[in-house]
């Protein structure tokens, strides 16, 4: 008899994104205004009634925690396009206290730029009546404070098709293609696999609260990386010799993985290290300028094994694993 056939699921860790079975269910992102080329509104205007905000050099910012993956894809695609002059980044702190994401490494505990100490201060300022989680990756206006985007998704596909006339050579000196049109029909079946399986499989694995909803989880994680291992027998990258979108989505759980998913989410078939293709690949992206400066594992750690309190309610950060095996030779 399993755990949740005896005890039936426990309570979730967010439990309004828990079903019945005890899956975790991810909640929706609340804002999903666009910065775009074609919106109709002139400059330091808002929306226009598409939802549409204008680009332009110098007025958002983008905020993110650095052990997030949803984020740390916005901040790998802004560094690789050149955009850090167009687009202004805040970080916050990697714990969350009862508020949430907190400004509590900028001088003073504030975001210097938006003059806020939390996160939820733009979230409510946008939508006072919002309840759900309060996320990064977001960009903030900084003209009237409100919270374009929450969407990460699709964030990080318009830093790429609406911000090129602010693209520079960035972190590669070159401006690379992360999402060529003549790709995007091969690359974004893949990309919705890599996110039901594996980017948002490891939080099914992690968050799932019955042993049928984590075991059903776990094996369709370690089965997609099974076929992204198999696929990259024969490729450099998983579209070919140049990373793309689908890599930056692959690469940040990868780079996760044995640091914090393999214990704390108990995704631990095989840790990365144990997976050669994957692991190969990996440390080449890890490699690469634009790459592996953007990671901070000491950021990682403490956010996930000291903020999720139903997972690791002592909030002891292990001291493993060395992390020195990504630049070794
Ligand atoms: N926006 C998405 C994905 C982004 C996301 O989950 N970010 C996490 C950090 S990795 C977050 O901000 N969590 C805040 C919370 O759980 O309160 C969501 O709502 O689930």
């Amino acid at each position: 008899m399993t755990a949740s056939t005896t005890t039936g699921p426990a309570r979730g860790q967010f439990s309004s994104e828990t079903s019945s079975s005890g899956q975790w269910v991810r909640q929706g992102n609340r804002f999903t205004d666009r910065i775009t080329r074609d919106s109709t509104s002139a400059p330091g205007e808002g929306p226009d009634e598409h939802g549409r905000w204008p680009v332009e050099a110098g007025r958002y910012r983008l905020v993110v925690c650095l052990a997030c993956p949803w984020a740390h894809r916005s901040l790998i695609v802004r560094g690789l396009l050149g955009l850090q002059d167009a687009i202004s980044l805040a970080v916050v702190d990697p714990i969350r206290d009862e508020r949430g994401w907190r400004f509590t490494l900028d001088p003073d505990g504030r975001d210097p730029v938006l003059g806020i100490a939390y996160l939820s201060e733009a979230y409510l300022f946008t939508d006072p009546d919002y309840e759900g989680r309060v996320t990064v990756p977001c960009i903030v206006d900084t003209v009237t404070g409100r919270v374009v985007t929450n969407d990460y998704p699709q964030i990080t596909l318009d830093l790429s098709t609406e911000w090129v006339d602010h693209h520079r050579p960035g972190a590669d000196g070159q401006v690379p293609d992360l999402w060529p049109a003549g790709e995007r029909d091969e690359m974004q079946p893949l990309i919705d696999e890599i996110y039901a399986d594996v980017n948002n499989g490891v939080y099914r694995c992690g968050f799932a609260t019955s042993q049928e909803a984590y075991d059903e989880a776990f094996d369709r994680l370690f089965a997609r990386l099974d076929v992204l291992e198999a696929r990259l027998a024969d490729r450099r990258f998983l579209m070919g010799d140049e990373p793309r979108e689908v890599d930056v989505r692959l690469f940040t759980t990868l780079v996760r993985f044995d640091a914090a998913y393999h214990g704390h989410f108990k995704c631990n078939r095989s840790k990365l290290t144990e997976m050669p293709n994957l692991w190969r690949y990996a440390r080449e992206l890890y490699r690469r300028p634009g790459w592996g400066e953007t990671v901070d594992f000491d950021h990682i750690k403490r956010h996930y094994y000291a903020t999720h309190e139903q997972i690791n309610p002592t909030r002891i950060v292990p001291k493993g694993p060395d992390t020195s095996v990504w630049l070794a030779d």
